[in-house]
């Protein structure tokens, strides 16, 4: 029942190393688990300067952009996949994983991210906020090719999909 690889869109999804350090690696995955998205890859791993520099490049200007380098590759972070099958029901037309994580992520500042989100549960400041959800389906491809080599990604379809969709 998984569509074309073409119909799915898919997220990359990051915790960060507070999220790590704080023991949040369960509960966070859980979150996306629950919602019923498809773990398509998954790994802890040490980034190097140049990969977060990379990742982060349209921030580069930012007067926060070296803490947030130091942040980033403070300890290990979670890579994950996250996708979701777009159906071509019209319902659903248009909603996508990458829109849909952010609201699961909530907003930049976990202050003002709302209960119920990662970050407003679970965090409260900008510059520790536990989790990265890519914020366009292109940015969601450009990073999961930084961060997944192809060897890394599972093709596989979850018994629960029929249940979903
Ligand atoms: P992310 O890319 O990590 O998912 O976060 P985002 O889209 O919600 O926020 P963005 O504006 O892209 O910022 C990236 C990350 O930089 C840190 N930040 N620090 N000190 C500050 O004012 C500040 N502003 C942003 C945060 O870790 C933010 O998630």
């Amino acid at each position: 029942r998984i569509v074309a690889a073409a119909e799915v869109e898919q997220s990359y999804i990051m915790i960060k190393p507070d999220g790590v350090q704080r023991g949040l690696v369960g509960e966070i995955i859980s979150r996306f688990e629950k919602k019923g998205f498809l773990l398509k890859g998954l790994k802890l791993f040490q980034c190097s300067k140049d990969l977060a520099q990379e990742h982060y490049k349209d921030l580069k200007d930012k007067p926060f952009f070296p803490t947030l380098i130091d942040y980033i590759t403070s300890g290990p972070v979670v890579c994950m996949i996250q996708i979701f099958v777009i159906l071509s029901c019209k319902a659903w037309e248009g909603v996508g994983v990458v829109a849909s994580a952010r609201k699961l992520i909530g907003a930049t500042n976990p202050l003002q991210a709302e209960p119920g989100t990662i970050r407003g549960d679970l965090a409260v400041q900008t510059g520790r906020n536990v989790v990265h959800g890519s914020d366009s389906p292109d940015n969601g491809k450009r990073e999961i090719a930084l961060w997944f080599k192809e060897g890394e990604l599972c093709e596989w379809e979850s018994v629960q999909t029929p249940w979903l969709i």
